[in-house]
């Protein structure tokens, strides 16, 4: 069985993190193949949205504990410079928006590719744990990037050094999350969002998420300059020419994503 599913459907690649025996954590092999699916994604023009998910109980549990001790396995070295670094990478420069699906835990590099995601939904039962500190380790895969620009300094301090467990509800209250949806509606409400993010002009999505990448390290100058540049780029698309039209004809907008 493949430590990834993918499937295309609506024009939305499904990507589940398919080691449910293991809440989905993280090996050589399925970091890899992740990567492979997210280039999948990236090239495919009929892909217009990504929905990220775990199979089984959890999200992913992160890095597989047994492989950091199998001699055989891959040294500390080459975890984060080859799987969960380009994973991130790749995630946070897809021109497409991604949907990160959390049903029960994410833990470790599986809370933090998650929280990179562009937008995240969770389960009620669902909890996020940046559970580093409690193996001695920092939180890695864009955790101490993304925590305190999603919850604050100091949220982010104290939830990187205790490990809290975060549930579903309080992750949405202090903004870790968008929505939470009741275990029984998850599915369903959460490929809901999916279809929309599908429909949606995804060349100006792509625009947006270029300048919320940028956002964080630009000068306010230099993220208006930004900002102009992407408009510009946005307004010669045909998704821009029927937005308008469709508007001024009072009729739903028929978006291509070109
Ligand atoms: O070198 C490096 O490591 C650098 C990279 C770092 C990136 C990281 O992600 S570091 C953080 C690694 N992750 C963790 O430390 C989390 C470890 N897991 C847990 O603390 C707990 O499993 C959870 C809190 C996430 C969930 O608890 P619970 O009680 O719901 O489930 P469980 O019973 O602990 O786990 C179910 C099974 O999954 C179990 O297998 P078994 O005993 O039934 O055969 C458990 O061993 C396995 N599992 C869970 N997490 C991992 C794992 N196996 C390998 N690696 C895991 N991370």
């Amino acid at each position: 069985m493949s430590s990834i599913l993918f499937e295309i459907r609506d024009q939305i690649a499904f990507i589940t993190l398919n080691r449910p025996e293991k809440l989905n954590a993280f090996n050589r092999e399925m970091a890899l193949s992740l990567q492979n699916r997210l280039d999948e994604c990236a090239s495919l023009h009929e892909v217009r949205a990504v929905y990220l998910t775990g199979a089984g109980k959890g999200f992913s549990a992160g890095q597989d504990l047994a492989e950091i001790v199998d001699p055989q396995g891959p040294g500390m070295e080459q975890i984060l410079s080859e799987h969960y670094n380009p994973i991130i990478t790749r995630i946070r420069h897809l021109p497409k928006p991604v949907i990160a699906a959390v049903r029960g835990v994410a833990a470790g590099a599986g809370a933090n590719i998650a929280l990179c995601c562009d937008v995240v939904v969770a389960s009620a039962s669902a909890s996020f744990i940046q559970a580093f500190s409690k193996i001695g380790l920092i939180p890695d895969s864009g955790g101490t990037y993304f925590l305190p620009r999603l919850i604050g300094w100091q949220r982010a301090s104290a939830i990187a050094m205790l490990g809290d467990k975060i549930v579903a509800g309080e992750a949405e209250r202090i903004g870790m999350v968008y929505k939470v949806f009741e275990d029984k509606d998850f599915e369903t409400a959460s490929q809901a969002l999916a279809v929309t993010l599908a429909q949606l002009p995804t060349r100006a999505l792509a625009f947006t998420k270029h300048a919320l990448n940028y956002s964080s390290v630009n000068s306010f100058e230099a993220q208006l300059q930004l900002e102009d540049e992407l408009q510009q780029k946005a307004a010669t698309t045909q998704d821009y020419a029927e937005g308008v039209q469709a508007f001024l004809g009072k009729r739903p907008a028929n978006f291509k994503g070109e």
